[in-house]
């Protein structure tokens, strides 16, 4: 089974990028040659990870990582996304371990050998666990520590990095952690999650700064999810509904960033519930964006609940994936659209979409055709969204391979490549045979 666009296809113009991304808890492993982190603590808790798993080996990645970029390579993209292990490189003491940064210049520089463009993420959840014994992000001083480590690492970097984003979905860092307490720490407090997600998007802003004085010559910005919002009926109720979880959910981490301000909603909510907001954090928070990184999975439909809030409605239509999300393409052009006709949006890039899916290995093969359409679709939504008149300049592939999938652990499949978890063998799937097959028709 193949992937095809159209042989005008802005997607396969010169200059939009294909990528593949990954996040250092997910596949590192080597989890004695850094600190201990928030996820560490929070897998050890029984019952918070489905399958009790851990992130101490993962993908082994650490050690073979020489392997992994050769795959990267084989692909045929133009680009990779990973993050940093921020306990991997800055010790206790706020020194460097040496050796951590090491051996991402290591990585960074194979990379740079083959041509392929590295997209870094310097936060995709792992919190040194010595900062969380200080608070966490409910401490405002995560925020400037956040910005210390970005001086550091982007020192060591030099100009190695073609783009940096500060955080990845702060909207997870600060809900799922914090208000829904199913990612680690695991606290379920509404008042901490607002002040969590405003810690982390003052954290982007002082980090930016860093950035545009150490690495101008990169590409720096933010990755935030989103989910169209929608009514479960037509009735006024749950179309508030649906409207004020789109402003809680996704406009309450993109507004500030582009215009300085939080939505109305928060406002409206009792004073005793609204986060503690420091007179010029604003200011810091709306730094100019190079980029913008979208990542889409699915859509989210909302009822009216009776404390007047919103509640989310499991989803009733077919097809669904192996994380029980909703197949639902067309959402990928409705946000984006909704926010550039809302914004001026920096360029943006669709920094991670794909799909678990119940992968088996038969006969050395993994036919999993449904991802294949899973990417077609959402290819051709983002390309809807182009001819609709924005721009948009890259596609990565979540996940380059199978990996630690948080609170799912090991279960859960999103890799274009399927990972033995006994042996390390990597295999491609269908899937990645198609992406490298579109990929050198260009
Ligand atoms: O695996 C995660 C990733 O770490 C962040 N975005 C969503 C992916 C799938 O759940």
């Amino acid at each position: 089974m193949k992937l095809s666009l159209a042989a005008n296809s802005a997607l396969l113009k010169p200059g939009f990028m294909f990528g593949v991304a990954t996040a250092s808890f997910q596949i590192e492993g080597a989890a004695d040659s850094r600190l201990p982190c928030i996820w560490d603590t929070f897998c050890a808790e029984p019952g918070r990870i489905k399958d009790g798993s851990n992130g101490l080996v993962a993908c082994d990645h650490v050690n073979r990582w020489r392997e992994d970029v050769e795959l990267i390579a084989a692909l045929g993209v133009d680009a990779y996304r990973f993050s940093i292990a921020w306990g991997r490189v800055i010790n206790i003491d706020g020194s460097i371990n040496s050796a951590g940064v090491n051996f991402y210049q290591q990585l960074l520089d194979e990379l740079a050998k083959r041509n392929i463009k590295a997209f870094v993420t310097l936060y995709h959840w792992d919190l040194p666990q010595y900062l969380q014994d200080n608070g966490g992000w409910l401490n405002r001083t995560t925020a400037y520590k956040f910005a210390e480590y970005a001086d550091v690492i982007t020192k060591a970097f030099g100009n190695r990095v073609y783009s940096y984003a500060t955080l990845n979905e702060p909207f997870c860092s600060a809900y799922l952690s914090y208000e829904a307490g199913i990612h680690a720490p695991g606290i379920q407090n509404r008042k901490q999650g607002r002040q969590v997600a405003h810690h982390l998007l003052l954290a982007h802003g002082l980090a930016m700064q860093v950035l545009k004085k150490n690495a101008p010559q990169a590409k720096n910005g933010i990755v935030l999810n989103f989910s169209p919002c929608h009514p479960a009926s037509n009735i006024d109720a749950d179309i508030r509904a649906a409207k004020m979880a789109d402003e809680y959910h996704n406009q309450w981490y993109i507004q500030p960033l582009l215009e300085g301000c939080y939505p109305d909603l928060l406002s409206q909510l009792p004073a005793s519930d609204q986060p503690d907001i420091t007179e010029g954090d604003l200011t810091i928070i709306a730094q100019p964006l190079d980029f913008l990184g979208v990542n889409y999975y699915t859509r989210t439909v909302y009822r009216a609940n009776d404390k007047g809030w919103f509640s989310d409605v499991p989803p009733t239509r077919q097809p669904l994936t192996d994380m029980g999300w909703e197949i639902y393409p067309q959402g990928l052009t409705e946000i984006l659209l909704a926010m550039h006709n809302r914004y001026t949006l920096p360029p943006v890039y669709i920094t991670e979409n794909g799909a678990a899916m119940p992968d088996t290995l038969q006969q050395g093969q993994i036919n999993d055709y449904a991802r294949i359409a899973y990417f077609q679709q959402h290819l051709q939504a983002t390309e809807n969204a182009i001819n609709a008149g924005m721009r948009i300049d890259g596609y990565f592939a979540w996940s380059l391979m199978d990996n630690f999938e948080w609170a799912e652990g090991y279960v859960k499949r999103f890799g274009i490549v399927y990972v033995d978890y006994t042996t390390q063998q990597r295999t491609l799937k269908a899937s990645a045979v198609a992406l490298r097959d579109l990929f050198a028709e260009r």
